[in-house]
């Protein structure tokens, strides 16, 4: 029996996600990521919730939920839709269609993984057009405030956009970095509909803090651009000022996994490196995926507890 079986087979088990390699049953609560792991053997990630989970399928998405919790997911090809515009539109549609009629309709944490995120120039490339495509599909679902989020760019050979969401019956609480500039005010030199996310959310029921994608941003702009020893100290200045802006102690611990997205594949050991010694004992899963500005090497996500 594989990890991933016994993990199935609890009564707990709300999701189940594989970075390449656990060949995954076709199980509601399964995705396999479209983003390659740096690492191996590729570790498993597993949602364990404290209470039996039930799971479907609803059109497009599947979804498992117990416990308060709900966790849906959407792939869609985008040739099947007519670009990532279309594309983002109906899954958001069609996520937000889904959580609204939930229990669980507090969207905590969402995470999006696309095709060639910056291929194409200026209003063009394709994460302004993910980035518009979104806003619509969200409507004013999220008129309160958005949720927590991640968007990056995978490598695989279909253009398919996923995008998978952690919800609750209890709502949390957005924490912005008073270092940057709330992402749904950048300017327009970003693009025409800014993205739609805050920059971590405060989850009281769990006494944790789920963190967006955290780049080399400061104010609206990137910083160190090509300089990734500086980048990555600057992301790491970013999370301890969210640490702060959410009331939380510094730093990060054995309990608190992150993942650090690597554009290029030849920086993954310096990043390793660099990770294991300024975050000692921390679990990171080192991913290959493009940050969605050009400039940007790396950048991590995670949870701490
Ligand atoms: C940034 O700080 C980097 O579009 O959902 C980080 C996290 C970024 C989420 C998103 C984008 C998103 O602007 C990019």
């Amino acid at each position: 029996m594989t990890d991933a079986d016994a993990a199935l087979g609890e009564a707990g088990t709300l999701a189940l996600f594989d970075f390449g390699g656990h060949a995954l049953r076709d199980d509601p609560r399964c995705l396999p990521v479209a983003l390659e792991s740096l690492d191996a053997p590729v570790p498993l990630e597993i949602w364990q919730v404290d209470a039996p989970v039930t799971c479907g399928v609803a059109g497009e998405l599947r979804w498992s939920a117990g416990g308060g919790w709900l966790f849906a997911a959407i792939e869609l090809d985008e040739r099947d839709h007519g670009g990532p515009q279309a594309t983002a539109t109906r899954a958001y549609e069609q996520l937000r269609a889904f959580v609204g009629q939930r229990a669980e309709r507090h969207v905590l944490r969402i995470w999006n993984y696309m095709a060639a995120i910056n291929q194409g120039d200026g209003d063009a490339e394709r994460y302004k057009q993910f980035c518009i495509g979104r806003a619509a599909g969200m409507g004013d679902f999220f008129a309160e405030g958005f949720p927590a989020a991640t968007a990056i760019g995978h490598h695989g050979d279909v253009p398919r956009l996923q995008v998978y969401l952690l919800a609750s019956d209890q709502s949390g609480v957005r924490v912005e970095n008073p270092r940057q500039v709330s992402a749904w005010r950048y300017p327009r030199q970003y693009g025409s509909t800014p993205p739609s996310f805050a920059r971590a959310m405060s989850l009281p029921a769990l006494d944790a803090l789920a963190i967006s994608g955290t780049a080399a941003v400061v104010g609206h702009a990137s910083a160190h651009h090509d300089d990734l020893d500086a980048q990555l100290e600057e992301t790491l200045v970013n999370l301890e000022a969210l640490l702060a802006s959410a009331d939380m102690s510094a730093g990060f611990d054995t309990q608190s996994p992150l993942k650090a997205y690597v554009r290029h594949s030849a920086d993954a050991a310096r990043v390793r490196d660099f990770l294991q010694q300024r975050l000692p004992g921390v679990p990171v899963l080192l991913l290959h995926g493009d940050i969605c500005r050009g400039e940007l090497l790396v950048e991590i996500d995670g949870w701490r507890y």
